[in-house]
């Protein structure tokens, strides 16, 4: 069959369109529009299609009726289980292949001309060698399956810091999942038509069905590649049906190929929550904050402060795009539309505006099932079920000595169902930045908070974010696993030319209106291995330290690593925190600083002289402050 005959044929729908109205039959076809740009859009789809061979092309209109038959269609398949809607309406469980449940680092990779542009951090290869590799694998790939064409959007359609792109995929479950995460539909189509630059992102689950032969709940392929090409703002993933593989739009977009987008342009990609912080008196302050997968960004986001006045509105849990704005201050988007966040320790003692926010509409990814039909995973209640089905679908009970839900099991929501969103979230423009945070999981060594004395100093505390990777020897520091900026798996570019580029993004701010960066860390334990602050809640006590400083309301201390609060300035009213752990929290042992000089110096060097001067300018000054006050 030629390639043009495959577009007019009807979507992989039910005939009847699968929607509630009768008009639905429309949606899986081409969109009927005129404009230079689709040239290349169409030319594209035809080339992948010639490549990949599906049995048919379905173009995503991104309606509710065509979201509903997707659904319905996966549930028909066996792809997802409906949940019962009298506890979850709209919700749906999908219980992935046990070997695809998380990113594969170790499979994914940045194909730039250059090696040196992919950094030691990266696992580069070469374009045309891994074009060889993969062209192959995608041939005949969605060969018996339906190829959705997908165009989404990165922040409001048109916004000034918005970025558009496609993603062509085998796999509904991935459509569902792109609905919820992006603003998906036409309105990008004619963008594009108008001459928008957009990045082309492919997806195949890598497992063509022969005729009538059944397909798997969740096909998936042994073989798995995620690859960018930054030179030519594309993605191709194969193999994986994991949300971080297979949402292109996520990380490989808004987070590898943007970060090169950003390095081009003067705006930087970050993994960053986002939030608005307003104070009793009602003044509103933005923040960024960047910290680790799984070291409590979505807790963050959702924050319930535990003292009286104080309110946090949500903006964004994963991503931010910061851009300076010609005022001479960070302006920061959530480019996505919603929450892919990890069950497990999600509950209504840790976070419970994620709680309410899952009450319905929700994806969820490897949780456990309940006999009700609802769905449960370990945290979200203190009671532990009697008897649930675990999330490879065997029966479970509290003896079976493994956990119910997978620990990286996820759920997939619109931002919009947020208690606690904030009602303007998606102004197209952004908010301007007053503070930027990075946090690591430390259990020495760094503070619960410390200020950047400027800019330089903070990138400095960036490139530094870690977490231990194994428990320290007395008197050492413990083996540190280094994540610069939450980045080190994100960042598409040499990672210390992105360093260079974040100075250079401070140079652009006035001085006076630059966002304060600050770093934190509420993971610090005791001599005992007890955690030394109770976290959760009360890091809004932090928070309310952080905009005191902005205000210029409240004096810091100098220390060697930056300024650290007057412990009577921190507001502990109402909580019980020891003295001995007070003083603990911001300990600063010089030794062991001074170990940590040396293991950045070491880290610093592997990246064979492209680290800027400036940023060891700023270790050689922390090693003299540290040298001269010892
Ligand atoms: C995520 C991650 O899924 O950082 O957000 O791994
Ligand atoms: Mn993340």
């Amino acid at each position: 069959m030629a390639i043009a005959d495959l577009f007019t044929r009807p979507a992989a729908v039910p005939a009847d369109g699968g929607g509630a109205s009768s008009g639905a039959a429309a949606f899986g076809r081409r969109p009927v529009l005129a404009g230079a740009g689709l040239e290349d859009l169409f030319a594209w789809v035809d080339q992948v299609a010639a490549l990949t061979q599906p049995d048919r092309i379905h173009w995503v209109d991104g309606s509710r009726a065509e979201n509903e038959a997707l659904l319905r269609q996966q549930v028909d398949e066996g792809k997802l289980i409906k949940l019962n809607p009298e506890w979850r309406p709209g919700s749906y469980l999908a219980r992935s292949h046990p070997s695809d449940v998380a990113r594969t680092e170790a499979r994914t990779f940045i194909a730039s001309a250059r090696e040196e542009d992919a950094g030691p951090t990266n696992n580069w290869v070469a374009p045309d060698e891994i074009r060889a590799t993969i062209t192959p694998l995608f041939e005949g790939a969605m060969r018996g399956r339906t190829m959705y064409v997908v165009p989404f959007s990165m922040g409001a359609v048109g916004g000034p810091l918005s970025h558009i792109g496609v993603q062509i995929t085998d796999s509904a479950y991935a459509v569902t999942s792109i609905g919820i995460m992006t603003r998906v539909g036409t309105a990008v189509v004619e963008q594009i038509a108008a001459g928008t630059p957009w990045v082309k992102t492919v997806h195949s689950v890598g497992a063509p069905l022969a005729p009538g032969a059944p397909d798997a709940a969740w096909p998936c392929n042994d073989e798995k590649y995620i690859v960018h090409f930054p030179d030519t703002l594309e993605v191709w993933s194969f193999g994986s049906g994991y949300g971080g593989n297979a949402i292109l739009a996520k990380k490989c977009f808004a987070l590898r190929i943007a970060s090169v987008i950003g390095r081009d342009e003067g705006w930087l990609a970050e993994h960053m929550l986002l939030i608005r912080v307003i104070s009793p008196e009602g003044r509103r302050f933005h923040l960024a904050a960047a910290f680790p997968s799984a070291c409590g960004k979505t807790n963050l986001a959702m924050l319930r402060p535990t003292i009286p006045g104080w309110r946090v509105e949500t903006l964004g849990d994963d991503i931010a795009w910061l851009r300076p704005g010609e005022d001479g201050r960070l302006w920061a988007i959530n480019p996505e539309a919603g929450f892919f966040g990890v069950a497990p320790g999600t509950g209504e003692s840790t976070n419970v505006a994620a709680v309410e926010t899952l009450w319905g509409n929700t994806i969820f990814t490897n949780v456990a099932l309940r006999p009700d039909g609802d769905v449960w995973w370990e945290g979200l209640t203190d009671d532990v079920p009697a008897e649930l089905t675990d999330w490879e679908g065997k029966a479970w009970t509290p003896a079976s000595g493994r956990p119910a839900a997978h620990p990286n099991s996820r759920f997939t929501v619109s931002a919009g169902q947020c208690p606690q969103i904030a009602p303007d979230w998606e102004t197209p423009a952004g908010v301007p930045l007053d503070g930027i945070l990075f946090g690591g999981r430390r259990a020495t060594n760094v503070p619960l908070v410390v200020e950047a004395t400027d800019w330089t100093h903070g990138v400095f505390l960036g490139s530094n974010i870690s977490s231990e990777r194994t428990a320290a020897a007395e008197g050492t520091v413990g083996e540190l696993r280094r994540d610069p900026f939450a980045m080190l798996p994100f960042c598409g570019y040499n990672m210390a030319d992105y360093f260079g580029h974040w100075l250079k993004v401070g140079q652009q701010l006035r001085f006076d209106r630059a966002p304060r960066i600050f770093q934190v860390n509420w993971f610090r334990k005791g001599d005992d291995g007890r955690f030394l602050w109770p976290g959760f809640g009360d890091n809004a006590r932090v928070i309310d330290w952080i905009i005191r400083r902005i205000e210029g309301r409240v004096p810091a201390v100098d220390s060697p690593i930056g300024r650290l609060p007057r412990t009577d300035d921190l507001n502990l009213e109402g909580i019980d925190v020891p003295q001995a752990d007070l003083e603990a929290l911001f300990q600063i042992d010089r030794d062991l600083w001074l170990q940590e000089t040396d293991l950045t110096e070491d880290f610093y060097r592997t990246f064979d002289g492209r680290v800027p001067a400036a940023l060891y300018a700023e270790l050689a000054a922390l090693r003299y402050r540290l040298r001269a006050t010892a």
